[in-house]
C-alpha cells in the first residue's frame, strides 16, 4: 500500500540511513516464518535478564552469538547458540550496499555480520536509550523491522540526553547506523499496535533484526 505522506529514503543523521518499505512482503513474510523458527528452544527467544535485577521487556533470540549483558558468548543455557545463515549475511551486505549510496559516511565493502540479535516486542514492550558497544567492530549496524511499526529514538554517542530524533519504522524499513554514529544511543519509546500489514503472517507485535560484527574470533 502506498503511503499517504511520502517516506523517502533518507540519510537521518551522518552515517544513518533509513529506507522505507525496502523489503517486498514476500520478503517479509519469509522473514517472519525464519523469526518464529528461531523463537523455538532450544536456545530460543527469552526475556534478557539484566545484571540491576530488571528484565527486558522486548523477547530476543540470538543467532551466531548469544549476547547477555554485556557480552557475546557462544552458548546459552549450556546449549549452542542457533547458527548465524549465510542468507541473512547476504541480506544484510545488500541492505548496507543501497544504504550507502545515500550515506558519504558509510562504506560497503567488505561487510560480514557474525550475529543477529531479534527482537519481539509485543504492544507493551520498549527498549531504552542504549549504545551497541559490546562489538569490538566498528561495523555498521543493519536493522530490519518487520510487524507493527514502532518509534525508533536515535540519540548522539555522547549521552542520553539530547539532541534526538524520533523515526518511526514502519514494516520492510530498513535502518544502518554506522560513520559518527554508529555509537549513538537509540531505543524504542513505543510500539503502534494494529498497524503491521495484512498477510506478513504477523498479526501482532513487532519484530527488528540488528545484524553486527561482533570483531571476535
Ligand atoms: O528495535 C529496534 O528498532 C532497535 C533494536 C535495538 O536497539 C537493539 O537491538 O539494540
Amino acid at each position: 500500500m502506498e503511503a499517504l505522506v511520502p517516506r523517502p529514503a533518507r540519510e537521518v543523521a551522518a552515517g544513518v540511513v533509513h529506507v522505507p518499505g525496502w523489503l517486498d512482503l514476500d520478503a517479509q513474510a519469509e522473514l517472519v516464518v525464519a523469526c518464529r523458527g528461531w523463537a523455538r528452544g532450544p536456545a530460543g527467544m527469552r526475556r534478557v535478564r539484566l545484571p540491576g535485577g530488571g528484565v527486558m521487556s522486548v523477547r530476543t533470540v540470538c543467532l551466531g552469538w548469544h549476547w547477555e549483558p554485556y557480552r557475546y558468548v557462544r552458548q546459552v543455557d549450556g546449549v549452542p547458540v542457533k547458527p548465524f545463515p549465510g542468507w541473512l549475511g547476504d541480506l544484510g551486505r545488500r541492505g548496507l550496499a543501497d544504504a550507502a549510496r545515500l550515506s558519504p559516511a558509510l562504506t560497503a565493502d567488505p561487510y560480514a555480520p557474525d550475529v543477529a540479535l531479534v527482537n519481539f516486542y509485543d504492544a507493551d514492550a520498549r527498549m531504552g536509550l542504549h549504545q551497541d558497544r559490546d562489538e569490538r567492530s566498528v561495523a555498521p549496524v543493519v536493522s530490519l523491522s518487520v510487524g507493527d511499526a514502532g518509534v525508533f529514538r536515535l540519540g548522539n554517542p555522547l549521552g542520553r540526553g539530547r539532541p534526538w530524533q524520533d523515526v518511526v519504522l514502519e514494516s520492510g524499513d530498513l535502518l544502518v547506523f554506522g560513520g559518527p554514529n554508529r555509537l549513538a544511543f537509540h531505543g524504542v519509546t513505543k510500539v503502534l499496535p494494529g498497524t503491521a500489514p495484512r498477510g506478513i503472517g504477523l498479526d501482532a507485535g513487532r519484530l527488528n533484526l540488528t545484524l553486527r560484527v561482533t570483531g571476535l574470533p
